[in-house]
């Protein structure tokens, strides 16, 4: 007689993850999931667990392992409290279209709807932000229930799960069945498709793509390029996926974010075949949904986007496709190529983004353009560079060259916060490749807590924090509204180089372009991870205007 095998529900759990292939998840611990806990407890040779310090920075590490795998980015989080810190990242999770799953531990399912301690319904408290949500009652569910879980976190477009764990069932035994690992669902595009695509290129003499979105892979982006070199396209990117093309080759043109190269506005109005590769053309990519008009663009417009809801959503399509990044770039990778009527249009288009990219005149005596510019030609290619919100982005966006798949970790959902986790959470995956983080001084502390966890794993990143003194951004705006009326903006800084050596980092301090250089080379030597406070003037508030000219423009506004 054969014997049935047994297992907890959280046991249960942890084999499920390492089968379908998961190697590291991020979290922090509580007593309502010390079950899973002891389980992974077994299982250290085969899954990291990278505890933060808090659980926004958990699930945004999560979200930058899914970003730059593709695989769902793994996080653990307790309940209440622990889940209300973790929705920032589920929330950039959703907006951004990353793969990722986050496991609640829960109350005990016999004291539900009690509002027992720290009780909380997550289908209502996560259902806008996550592709499914759902409670795990029952230990002969788990299987089923995490299968299905990287499936779906994974196909069409990705995004997060949510799923909570009631802590009676991760202790309850049940019998293993046999489980695959998950297999990821895309669509093909149909020949039919395809043809229409080149019938499309065929007529068209300014041709424009706007790539973006997410569920790329390396062979996908390496595939696109082969066929937008075959048909000499231009291609600009959507807000933060700047890093789907290498942004060296010539038929990049930039992105169409904020503040977008006004010369790739008029090119996209005038372009005579429009098309949206992988991106939604969200708010951003779209300057306020006034570039590309709705529901009828004014040009031919084709749409290619792994998930059909989103197809014919906002935009009405030529021609619509609905497949999977990598595979449609694989069928766009073999269509015949045609004799391009386009040329000089693609190689104007790179020269407007090359003369966009020369440095800037700001005021003060550090230059950001410059700094990144140097940046750009001192990083190697596949250096990782991570971002949160805040002005100081701008230079970043808009200087530097990425060096193509999965070079850039930047929030669509313009979440603060983001650059410092997910620069952690790269380096701890990838420890080799070089990662730089960029913050201001608001985003910064939004989770600088997480300079603990680098040092607690060896996380070897550099952090560049551009201090102005302000929540930037939201000052330039109020300047713009209420012009010389503060309100809410102005911030009372720490020695952020000398925070970061209390935490057993290696700190700078820049305050000059000229001493950037070296400062940053003695960053890179040192032995741990390393923190430079760029102190640059809060005139210099974007690459386009001076604080005070954009003042004394709304005060001129005023009195007209
Ligand atoms: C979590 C979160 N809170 C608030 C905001 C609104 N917001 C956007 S940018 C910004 C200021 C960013 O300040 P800082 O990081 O210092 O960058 P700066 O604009 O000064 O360069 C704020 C408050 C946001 N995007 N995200
Ligand atoms: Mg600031």
């Amino acid at each position: 007689m054969t014997e049935t095998r047994q297992r907890t529900g959280a046991q249960l759990l942890v084999d499920s993850l390492i089968l379908h292939g998961a190697e590291i998840g991020f979290g922090v611990p509580g007593e309502s999931y010390l079950s899973v806990l002891d389980a992974l407890h077994d299982v250290d040779d085969q899954f990291k667990f990278v505890i933060s310090r808090q659980e926004g920075g958990a699930a945004n590490m999560a979200d930058a392992y899914g970003k730059l795998t593709g695989k769902p980015g793994i996080c653990f989080v307790t309940r209440g409290p622990g889940a209300a810190n973790a929705a920032v990242g589920l929330h950039t999770a959703h907006q951004d279209s990353t793969p990722m799953i986050l496991f609640i531990g829960q109350i005990n399912n016999q004291y539900a709807e009690r509002e027992s301690f720290q009780e909380v319904d997550y289908r209502r408290m996560f259902g806008q932000m996550a592709k499914w949500v759902a409670s795990i009652d029952r230990a002969d569910r788990v299987q089923e229930m995490i299968s299905h879980a990287f499936h779906i976190a994974t196909s069409g477009r990705p995004g997060p799960v949510v799923l909570a764990l009631p802590e009676d069932m991760q202790d309850e035994l049940t019998d293993v069945k046999e489980v695959r690992p998950y297999q990821r669902v895309a669509a093909h595009p149909g020949e039919a498709d395809m043809h229409s695509l080149r019938e499309g290129l065929a007529k068209a003499k300014k041709p424009l793509v706007i790539l973006g979105g997410a569920g790329w892979s390396k062979k996908g982006c390496d595939d696109f390029l082969a066929f937008a070199t075959a048909f000499d396209l231009p291609v600009a990117c959507s807000f933060r996926a700047q890093d789907m093309i290498d942004n060296r080759d010539p038929h990049y043109v930039g992105d169409v974010a904020v503040g977008l190269n006004p010369a790739l506005a008029k090119r996209i109005a005038e372009s005579d075949l429009l098309m949206a590769i992988g991106s939604r053309l969200g708010e951003w990519s779209t300057v306020n949904y006034t570039l590309v008009d709705i529901p009828r663009p004014r040009q031919p417009f084709v749409h290619i986007y792994p998930g059909a809801e989103e197809l014919g959503r906002v935009y009405q399509g030529d021609l619509l496709i609905n497949a999977g990044m990598p595979e449609f770039a694989a069928a766009a990778r073999k269509l015949p190529p045609l004799k391009p009527a386009w040329s000089e249009w693609t190689k104007s288009a790179r020269a407007d983004l090359e003369a966009w990219q020369k440095p800037v005149k700001v005021p003060g005596n550090v230059n950001m353009s410059e700094i990144v510019n140097w940046l750009g030609k001192r990083l190697p290619a596949d250096a990782i560079l991570t971002n949160g919100a805040g002005n100081f982005a701008l230079w970043v966006h808009r200087f530097y060259r990425y060096g193509g798949f999965r070079t850039q970790l930047a929030p669509t959902s313009g979440a603060m916060g983001y650059g410092v986790p997910s620069g952690v959470g790269a380096a701890i995956i990838y420890p080799k490749r070089t990662v730089v983080s960029f913050a201001g001084d608001g985003d910064f502390l939004m989770t600088g807590q997480e300079l603990a966890t680098a040092a607690q794993y060896n996380a070897k990143l550099i952090f560049i924090v551009v201090n102005n003194g302000m929540f930037g951004t939201i000052r330039m705006h109020q300047e713009r509204y209420f012009p010389t009326r503060v309100s809410g903006t102005m911030l009372k800084n720490p020695d952020f180089a000398a925070l970061a050596r209390a935490y057993g980092l290696h700190g700078e301090i820049v305050e000059a372009t000229k001493d950037f250089e070296a400062a940053f080379e003695r960053a890179w030597s040192a032995r741990t991870a390393a923190l430079i406070e760029v102190r640059v003037d809060p005139d210099a508030i974007s690459p386009r205007a001076s604080l005070s000219s954009i003042t004394a423009d709304a005060l001129k506004a005023q009195r007209q």
